[in-house]
């Protein structure tokens, strides 16, 4: 199966990021807009694997406090776009944990640079992003899920599988 590790969204950064999306479909861009349950900020991609339970094994040794976030800025990769997320240091650093144990586990994973964003819109219509007001959005990450991403008839299907939550 394939497997991610990612953070999930507070509804009001939810709603912030629907509120882009909105805004570019009125100004006519079209694409695979992402649905509003699978925003999320990947930390690490791992790809086909068999074996979930080894990976909530090693998860469940990441302790961590809560993470302030704030959404910054929109991007793109291609025809990829993106919204950023300021707060990095330390969501690095729980990124840079949870590699470490998959590491540790023998449990492979996308090795790509660390590059905190949630993807809004893929295969967009247009070359340019247009300028559109992005709403404040804040959370603080609590929780960690190991999702699993199955090809649906309209979409990627996120399954959560187990997750670990801070400390508090
Ligand atoms: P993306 O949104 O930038 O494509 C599930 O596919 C999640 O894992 C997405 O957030 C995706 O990022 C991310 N991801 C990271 N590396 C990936 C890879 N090599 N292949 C597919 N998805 C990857």
């Amino acid at each position: 199966m394939r497997l991610f590790i990612a953070i999930p969204l507070s509804q009001s950064f939810r709603d912030s990021l629907i509120t882009v999306q909105n805004e570019w479909f009125n100004r006519g861009i079209r694409g695979n807009y992402s649905s509003e349950e699978n925003l999320h900020i990947t930390l690490a991609f791992i790809g086909e694997f068999p074996d979930p339970d080894l990976v909530l094994d090693a998860l469940s040794s990441v302790s961590f406090s809560p993470v302030p976030i704030e959404l910054s800025g929109i991007g793109s990769f291609g025809d990829l776009w993106w919204a950023g997320i300021s707060g990095p240091p330390d969501l690095e650093a729980v990124s840079r944990r949870i590699r470490r144990v998959l590491s540790e586990n023998g449990i492979p994973f996308d090795r790509k640079r660390f590059n905190p964003h949630i993807t809004l819109l893929r295969k967009a219509s247009a070359a340019r992003i247009p300028a559109v007001e992005i709403p404040q959005a804040s959370m603080e990450v609590e929780s960690i899920v190991l999702f699993r991403s199955d090809r649906g008839k309209s979409g990627m299907i996120y399954t959560e599988l187990g997750r670990v939550v801070c400390e508090t």
